[in-house]
This record gives structure tokens, C-alpha cells and sequence, in this order.
């Protein structure tokens, strides 16, 4: 039923802005006779290679980053107009390194995210650890190009490569009173100034944990996030693996994950615990639920040129996904539970 050629939620023609680049790069790819083994879709792990042939700027930022071979997925929304790389790199929350958006990507190059280790535990028969390495091989990875909508109001379309959380808790194999996953970021003062700091970072109680419920982990569109345009994260992304839950507010997102559990009980969430009149548990994309200090009917689209002329677009129930998630609220007082 998920499963469509066209997905019903994606966006107009109108909206095109890089896509047509993107498309052109895979062409340019097939005519070099560049077939891809284990590459069965261009990633843009080349993409100032391509910039050249294409004859336009190269925008590469000079990163470790390295190249991750995925398939296209069923789940991608792939007419959507893609937001450059540089600025999904450079305009960030991630409050660990700093509360302005340019913070992150000035204050993480030398944060390390090899090795890693993330445990996967709580009410499962099969409590494991994912080390760097897995976290690349474990499972098949997927390229899924999903709308990023922070609940400030601005919003991104991001071509995130990873698998489905799913995948990883049936691995884990979950005990039947099992009704929540927790996550939780690394903790690593040292590393994490905002974490050191209570004025760089925010006031937050660190570490960042947060919450979804099972039937929400399970559900085929919430993904962990380990590459973006074709090569593993950057640090200000959440390296190397976050969860990315594409119908939610950004901020249940979460980055740079060392510890996912499952629980019985709601889990506390960040946000929720700094403001709970302002942040809830669900924080489902809702443009006629208003943060009580701002509208949430329209948010700014961070597409080509300035982040200043970005465009403003109404925005979508579920941030675009109603028809594939609205069944998991249904009986809910979005007002009351949001
Ligand atoms: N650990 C952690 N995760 C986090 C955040 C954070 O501050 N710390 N910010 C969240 C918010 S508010 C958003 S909008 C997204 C931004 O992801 P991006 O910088 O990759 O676009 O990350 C989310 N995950
Ligand atoms: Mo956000």
C-alpha cells in the first residue's frame, strides 16, 4: 500500500530548482559508461567532478567525508527540489557545538566519531552493539530524499542515506511490553562545548535524549540517517548515525546517537523538558497547530541562492506525509497531544 511509483506526497513541478542537476548528474554518469556496480543509482559522491562537467561552481567544502554506495528507495520523494549541500553542511541546530546555526560546522571539525559504538538494549530479546563499521554494513543502505522541517519554521529537502530503524529493532527483536524506543546522544563534554557550557549550549540538560513510539520507530519512513548527497555525515549532521523521522518537527531527530532502548514507559525528550508548553512529546508537523510564539502555517524553504531569498510555502499536514502516517494518530487530540 506504501509502495507507489509516484509518491502522492511529493512536490509540484513549479518547486524545481536543483533536481533537474541531480537528474543530469546520473545521466552524465550512464553516458561515461560509469554502470555502478553496488552504485545501482548515482549517489553524488562525486558531485564537484560533476559541477565541472556540468561547467558550474564547484561547492565542495574540504571534508574527510567518504563515498557511500545506496539504492533508491520506494520511500524517497524524489521530485522534490533538493536543498544545496553547502547549506544542509553549514546552517545547523545542534546545540552540543553552539546555539547559532553557523556554530556546528565551525565548532565539530575535529570531533570524533570513529570509533563509535552504539547499544541497542532495554526490553529486547536481543540487546547488540553497532561498532563504526556496522553502522555502514549492517544493513543495506537507501538513499530517501525527505522534506527536513524545523519547528522555527524553516525547512529543507535532504538526500539522506541510511535504513530504516525498523530494520535495526527487528534485529533487535522487541519484548512484547515493549512500547517505546529512547535515544540518547553522546556525552562527551570534552568534545561538545555546548555541553561544557551552559550559555553555548542553551541551557540544556545534556545528554539530548529523545522519544518515539514503537508503532512510530517501526513505521517504514522513520530512518537512522548515516550519509547525506552520497558520502557519510558530517559531525554538524550527527555523525555518524541520527534518526531522521520526516513527518516530526526536527528536533525529534536526533544526533549523534550512542544508546537506543526500549521502554514501557514515554520516555523524557529534550525539548519537552525545557519547555513542555512549547515542545511536546509528538511534535508531528501541524499548520494549524501554532507554536504558541510563531505561526506553523508557513515556514521559509532554504532552496538555491541566499538564505535570505528563500521562499516562503505553506506548510503541509505531516510535513508532507499525512497519507502514510495520519492512521497512526487517529483518535488523537493533535491539540492536546502535540
Ligand atoms: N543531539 C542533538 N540532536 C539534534 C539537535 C541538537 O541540538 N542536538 N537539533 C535538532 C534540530 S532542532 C533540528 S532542526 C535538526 C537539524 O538537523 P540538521 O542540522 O542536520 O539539518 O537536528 C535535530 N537533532
Ligand atoms: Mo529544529
Amino acid at each position: 500500500m506504501y509502495i507507489k511509483k509516484t509518491p502522492d506526497w511529493s512536490l509540484k513541478e513549479s518547486d524545481a530548482t536543483p533536481e533537474p542537476i541531480y537528474r543530469q548528474r546520473r545521466e552524465i554518469l550512464k553516458k561515461l559508461g560509469i554502470t555502478l556496480v553496488g552504485m545501482p543509482l548515482a549517489t553524488h559522491a562525486d558531485a564537484g567532478l560533476f559541477d565541472s562537467l556540468l561547467g558550474s561552481e564547484p561547492k565542495q567544502t574540504p571534508d574527510k567525508r567518504r563515498a557511500l554506495a545506496s539504492q533508491s528507495s520506494a520511500y524517497s520523494n524524489r521530485s522534490l527540489s533538493l536543498t544545496p549541500e553547502e547549506k544542509i553542511l553549514k546552517y545547523n541546530n545542534f546545540y552540543e557545538f553552539g546555539t547559532d546555526k553557523s556554530d556546528p560546522a565551525a565548532r565539530s571539525g575535529n570531533f570524533k566519531t570513529n570509533p563509535w559504538t552504539v547499544e541497542v538494549g532495554g526490553l529486547v530479546h536481543n540487546p547488540l552493539t553497532l561498532g563504526y563499521e556496522d553502522i555502514f554494513s549492517k544493513f543495506p543502505l537507501e538513499e530517501r530524499i525527505y522534506r527536513l522541517r524545523c519547528v522555527e519554521a524553516w525547512s529543507m529537502n535532504v538526500p539522506w542515506i541510511g535504513f530504516p530503524l525498523a530494520s535495526l529493532l527487528r534485529l533487535a527483536n522487541p519484548m512484547g511490553k515493549a512500547k517505546y524506543v529512547a535515544f540518547q546522544t553522546l556525552y562527551d563534554p570534552k568534545q561538545m562545548p555546548g555541553q561544557a557550557s551552559r550559555r553555548l549550549g542553551g541551557g540544556i540538560d545534556y545528554p539530548y535524549v529523545e522519544g518515539l513510539r514503537l508503532d512510530e520507530a517501526m513505521h517504514p519512513l522513520t530512518l537512522i540517517a548515516v550519509g547525506l548527497y552520497g558520502k557519510n555525515l558530517a559531525p554538524q549532521n550527527g555523525a555518524p548515525i541520527r534518526l531522521v523521522v520526516p513527518w516530526k518537527y526536527g528536533f525529534k531527530s536526533i544526533k549523534s546517537i550512542v544508546r537506543i532502548q526500549l521502554t514501557d514507559r514515554q520516555p523524557p525528550t529534550t525539548w519537552n523538558l525545557l519547555a513542555p508548553h512549547e515542545y511536546g512529546f509528538y511534535a508531528n508537523v501541524n499548520p494549524t497547530v501554532d507554536h504558541p510564539r510563531w505561526s506553523q502555517a508557513s515556514e521559509r524553504f532554504i532552496g538555491e541562492g541566499s538564505l535570505f531569498s528563500s521562499r516562503r510555502q505553506p506548510t503541509l499536514m505531516f510535513n508532507g506525509y499525512a497519507d502514510q502516517v495520519a492512521r497512526l494518530y487517529k483518535g488523537m487530540d493533535l491539540r492536546k497531544q502535540f
